[in-house]
């Protein structure tokens, strides 16, 4: 029996659920990107405020690359289940907050109804870096833009909204990206100047694109961990979500009409997200993009694998407490080190099983926020980071794309620099001037003899492995 509204008598006691009417709730949220991150943890959140007395926030999801997660959802009427699994245990909730999906193909006309729908209030997006189609020095890629992105359906939405003279809506990027607001805010603008001129003013008065740190650790579910949860609660949930117990969210105070009393359940919402947005990329992130690709090179699956390792693991400390720490202005109250340490214990979670696999993807989009802007100033400081340098070696190493298929944008590109430049010329053709991957930093002549004596010792143990 398959998880729907009228399955939910069917469930163990234990798990939990939602208990607000959701036949009489409006949506007021429209999500571009409803993958297992948001089902985690934005539309968790809005599922407590829901049930906590909220009313007419719940989310139309839209999935723009792939149909599947129309065909879990929606038959289940958009009903999931988040299951928090620690060495403790686990615990399943099921989730009410999201009403449908609208699946990936051609959108444009349904996506701005519901974008000029009066109820609507809020889009939200997790997109994923390379959603927002910037190029090399962070300006719109209109080749990208212009081909099937969330940039065309806001316009036409957002035109509609203007035309039938509503108001505007919040733009909310919950993607890993520094400033993402900012950012968003910026691309959107650059993709009207072209498009949609005269929509420019009443874009910049009436939306607001507010800036927020996302945070929680939620691995791809498998097939092998629906049949367990299956035989657990006694349904089957083809949409359900596996995380951690932790959560946090951290978000700018600037809404254009409203938002859900997210702070009533959890989030923070501050006048300046960037110390929490700053640490958490380059402590976090910065720090499991390292153990992705140097995990992956001493042959192991997961992240509580490669933080265990006693060789990765000082390199990753050092990356967090010493190199990453000492570019941030921390907040008050924020203590890094303390950060760094519960980061690390959050790392070797047993019972998670997150692949470094699904970290690795996409590090030409990841790197810069991640490690660049550490190096870049550090390198202003007049001082070294050996961490990041070691952990930018393994992944040039790893989008050389001999040993397993690299699943970036600029795979192509890199391994067609691999190739021209070889070892000696790779990190100029990767991070040069006009390198592939833009700015913050470039390599320095000590960076260059860094990287000269470290990166041939990358690719022994899987050239060892490969057949001669
Ligand atoms: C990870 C993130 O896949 C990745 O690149 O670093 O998804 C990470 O798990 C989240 O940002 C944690 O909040």
């Amino acid at each position: 029996m398959r998880l729907s509204p009228a399955s939910l008598d069917k469930l163990i006691p234990e798990v939990a659920r939602y208990a607000y009417d959701r036949d009489a709730q409006s949506v007021g949220i429209v999500h571009f990107g409803i993958g297992a991150f948001h089902r985690a943890h934005q539309a968790w959140y809005t599922d407590a405020a829901l049930n906590a007395g909220d009313r007419n926030w719940l989310i139309t999801g839209i999935s723009l690359r792939s149909r599947a997660v129309a065909c879990q959802l929606n038959p289940q009427s958009g009903l999931y289940s988040v299951t928090e699994r620690s060495g403790n245990g686990e615990r399943t909730r099921i989730v009410g907050s999201v009403r449908n999906v609208m699946p990936a193909g051609s959108m444009k006309v349904p996506v701005a109804r519901l974008l000029a729908a009066d109820s609507t209030r809020i889009a939200s997006f997790t997109i994923t870096e390379k959603g927002y189609c910037r190029s090399a020095d962070g300006s719109l890629d209109f080749a990208l833009a212009d081909s099937g992105s969330i940039y065309r359906l806001l316009a036409h939405g957002l035109r509609q909204r203007c035309d039938a003279g509503l108001g505007g809506l919040t733009l909310l990027s919950c993607d890993n990206l520094s400033e993402n607001g900012r950012q968003l805010e910026q691309l959107m603008g650059q993709y009207l100047r072209r498009h949609d001129p005269d929509l420019v003013p009443w874009f910049e008065n009436e939306c607001a694109c507010p800036t927020s740190m996302v945070d929680r650790i939620v691995p791809a579910t498998t097939n092998q961990d629906r049949i367990r949860l299956t035989s657990t609660i006694g349904i089957l949930d083809e949409a359900a979500v596996m995380t951690e117990p932790f959560s946090q969210w951290v978000i700018e105070d600037r809404f254009a009409a409203g938002r859900p009393t997210w702070d009533a359940v959890g989030a923070q919402i501050v006048a300046d997200v960037a110390p929490y947005e700053t640490a958490k990329l380059r402590m976090l992130n910065g720090a499991h993009s390292a153990l992705a690709y140097l995990g992956l090179e001493h042959g192991h699956d997961y992240v509580h694998q490669a933080v265990g390792d006693r060789e990765i693991r000082p390199l990753v400390e050092r990356l967090m407490r010493e190199e990453a720490a000492s570019t941030i202005s921390a907040a008050p109250g924020q203590d890094l080190d303390t950060y760094a340490s519960s980061l690390l214990e959050r790392f070797a979670n047993p019972a998670l099983n997150h692949r470094l696999i699904q970290i690795a993807m996409d590090g030409s989009q990841k790197i810069p926020q991640r490690w660049l802007e550490t190096l870049a100033v550090r390198g202003a400081a007049g001082a070294d980071s050996p961490a990041i340098l070691t952990a930018l070696c393994a992944w040039l190493r790893h989008v050389r794309g001999d040993v397993r298929k690299v699943d970036d944008p600029l795979a192509g590109e890199l391994a067609g620099a691999w190739s021209t430049h070889g070892e000696v010329g790779i990190i100029d053709a990767v991070f040069g001037e006009s390198g592939l991957v833009g700015g913050p930093w470039w390599p320095t002549q000590d960076d260059r003899v860094f990287v000269a004596k470290v990166l041939p010792a990358f690719g022994q143990v899987q050239d060892q492995l490969r057949p001669a």
